[in-house]
């Protein structure tokens, strides 16, 4: 008799922890500490999934700071989701190595306009032909370089320094027309690298440099503000394509949450940046001479207009807000 009662008891608790057995968990990496841009991206994504679809999809975040092996995961399926900077995205998308060109954006106004442009979106839809989804465009910031050796104040300080760049060629071109010795590697290789002196810098924004208090393993930063470095949330095909209209729509209503909560960390963190890392013993340069950078790079650029689509690339140069 007992037995029955605890069999019943039993069937009735499995019916009604049958929803929890229908729920979907979902996987999002980033490089990133928890305390980041990418951090509150991810926690707004997460929270906004789990809301709007009543938990049916559980979303964990987990840490990679190895962004290529994160995309490859998503593009094998090992994973749902990856927020990553274009850093190594042009090594699977090459399309969107035209956003990673120097000093090709005035300010945070003009990039985040033309990635929310038709610009963006069209860059975005070049993701499906290469296996993964372009969910939408995140945000890393405007790189600065850092180094152990010496101030830099225009770009014959960079000459011969031993620069960590991301796996991007179109980075390393640049670095290399500055007379700098650009080193690729990926995130999770760069502290070890700069406390070793396997390299004597590296550039990257300011959110980054304080979420992973850089400060302790570099002396000097100079706000060079050389590149934007878009960020972008990706997604897993079989994944993305298995969801309902609706789910679909959960899905990038988040996304959007990510997007707002990562713009809105990254503008804070430039403003309270240059304060906080000088309180934390960097020595800070404000003011390089940014117009012999962009000169030092003219042969660069050229190389640049050659290998992309240089009328894309006017087209985001004379991108306006309306136009
Ligand atoms: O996306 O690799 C880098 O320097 C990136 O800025 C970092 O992983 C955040």
């Amino acid at each position: 008799m007992r037995l029955t009662r605890r069999f019943l008891a039993a069937g009735l608790a499995a019916a009604v922890a049958a929803p929890a057995a229908a729920q979907t968990n979902v996987t999002l990496t980033h490089a990133l500490p928890l305390d980041s841009h990418y951090g509150v991206g991810a926690v707004a994504f997460k929270e906004t999934v789990e809301r709007l679809t009543n938990g049916r999809y559980r979303v964990t975040i987990q840490r990679n700071d190895n962004e290529r092996e994160a995309i490859e995961a998503t593009q094998i399926g090992t994973q749902e989701f990856t927020i990553t900077s274009t850093g190594p995205v042009g090594n699977f998308v090459p399309d969107t190595l035209v956003l990673d060109i120097p000093f090709l954006f005035r300010d945070y106004a003009h990039a985040r306009g033309v990635l929310d442009s038709a610009i963006g979106q069209d860059l975005l839809a070049k993701f499906s032909a290469r296996g993964l989804v372009g969910v939408a465009w995140m945000e890393n910031g405007f790189r600065n370089v850092t180094n152990s050796r010496r101030e830099v104040a225009g770009p014959a300080d960079v000459q011969g320094l031993k620069i960590r760049t991301m796996e991007n060629p179109v980075h390393m071109r640049a670095f290399q027309t500055l007379g700098a010795l650009p080193t690729p590697m990926a995130f999770s290789e760069l502290v070890p690298a700069l406390q070793q002196g396997t390299v004597d810098g590296q550039e990257n924004p300011i959110p980054v440099i304080v979420a992973n208090n850089l400060n302790q393993v570099q002396r000097y930063l100079s706000l060079t503000r050389h590149v934007y470095s878009p960020a972008v949330l990706i997604g897993n095909p079989a994944f993305w394509n298995r969801l309902n209209s609706a789910d679909k729509a959960a899905f990038q209503e988040a996304a959007k949450a990510a997007v707002k909560a990562n713009r809105d960390r990254v503008t804070a963190d430039e403003q309270r940046g240059v304060t906080l890392l000088r309180e934390r013993g960097m020595t800070v340069r404000e003011s390089v001479d940014t117009a012999a950078f962009q000169a030092a790079l003219a042969p660069a650029f050229e190389q640049y207009r050659r290998q992309f689509d240089a009328a894309l690339i006017q087209r985001i140069i004379d991108w306006k807000p309306g136009s």
